[in-house]
């Protein structure tokens, strides 16, 4: 778990305590780092999940309390628990559809924030609002990725898949399959990562790209092919430089892709510090900490002695508020440590066309 994760608790000083338990029988094992933990969806309510490991028990439980100062811990009420399994009426079409992460946003706007859980997502009164039935992935990106569409959509991909969507683009509200392309080539047409962002402004909203065997290139957000290059690494985007488009961070380096050619100039390579989780090459974290609409990135140093911070010293023509007054893309700096590491991303169409940033539906308070 890493710094937001820490942070979530104790921005809502939640307590998590287990309930007593014997150890059982050994089932299907997961990885403590591939669980999803807490976030807070709004001012008074916080989403709390977890993954049951396969060492804890069937009957497993968990007593949520709120503890403040001294005070004796409070326990909390609970709200609601998803379960796919537990014999609801249609919930058995959510088994085996979460990811290794997921996203907040509202997706249905009624002004509640839903969980987005890979190719499923849960509706803020936790049922079920639709499942695509096409499976697991290591990766999604939920934003407004096709400006010329209502709402936002979701770029996923399948591990392994046994279907022809290897990597798909989906409805955010009702999870219509707007369109999808086949997996990496047999023997293993597996998609282990895949990124969208806007990178090339020849053509409107985010480009995709994923990684697989012969899997070249990238796509509009039509589903296109519209290059048969494509950036060196699949991992986190990062908007660093003067113009609206992302920038690709890997690792400790910054690099511009060049549309026209096919290639990427550095930008930045962070000299003495790297990334976490080995070959996921994750920052410590990614988000716009310092009040501008570019994005810092916090590195650990190699000898894990400091934490360094990187801004952008490019100069920019755009003003825009400020990321952080955007409610998905908070939740996003909040969820990025949780599970598989995923880049930010906005509830809004930030990219080459945007012309004026939504202004912040927030309230500032005077000072005295
Ligand atoms: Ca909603
Ligand atoms: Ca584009
Ligand atoms: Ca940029
Ligand atoms: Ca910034």
């Amino acid at each position: 778990m890493k710094l937001l994760a820490h942070l979530s608790f104790a921005a809502v000083a939640l307590g998590l305590f287990a309930s007593a338990f014997a150890a059982n029988a050994l089932r299907q094992m997961e990885k403590l780092g591939r669980g999803v933990i807490a976030l807070k969806i709004d001012d008074h309510k916080t989403f709390v999940s977890w993954r049951v490991l396969g060492t804890d028990p069937e009957a497993l439980a968990f007593n949520l309390y709120r503890a403040s100062g001294s005070d004796a811990p409070v326990k909390l009420t609970q709200r609601w628990v998803f379960d796919s399994n537990n014999g609801t009426p249609g919930n058995d079409k959510y088994r085996g559809q979460g990811n290794h992460g997921l996203s907040v946003a509202d997706v249905d706007g009624d002004g509640k924030d839903d969980i987005i859980y890979g190719a499923c997502t849960i509706g803020s009164d936790g049922k079920g609002l639709y499942s695509t039935g096409l499976g697991h992935g290591d990766a999604m990106h939920v934003s407004v990725l096709d400006p010329s569409r209502p709402g936002l959509q979701i770029f996923d991909i399948h591990e392994n898949p046994k279907h022809p969507h290897g990597v798909e683009m989906h409805d955010a509200r009702t999870g219509e399959i707007l369109w999808s392309q086949p997996g990496g080539t047999e023997p293993a047409p597996d998609v282990g990562r895949g990124l969208a962002a806007d990178i090339d402004p020849r053509f409107p909203g985010y480009e995709s790209w994923a990684s697989g065997r012969g899997m070249n290139g990238y796509w509009n957000v039509k589903g296109e092919k519209v290059s048969d290059e494509k950036p060196r690494s699949c991992n986190f985007k990062i908007w660093w430089d003067g113009d609206f488009l992302c920038e690709i961070l890997d690792s400790n380096r910054i690099t511009k892709w060049n549309w026209l050619d096919g290639t990427e100039t550095p930008l930045l390579v962070a000299e003495g510090c790297t990334s976490n989780n080995g070959t996921r090459s994750t920052p410590c974290l990614l988000a716009d900490l310092f009040g501008d609409r570019r994005e810092e990135v916090v590195l650990r140093t190699t000898d894990n002695k400091e934490l360094r911070i990187f801004t952008t010293p490019i100069p920019t023509e755009h003003r825009g508020y400020t990321l952080m007054h955007d409610p998905v893309y908070r939740l996003s700096v909040a969820w990025q440590n949780s599970a598989y590491n995923q880049p930010t991303h906005t509830g809004f169409y930030l990219g080459a066309e945007t012309k004026e940033f939504p202004r912040p539906n927030i309230v500032l308070v005077p000072s005295k």
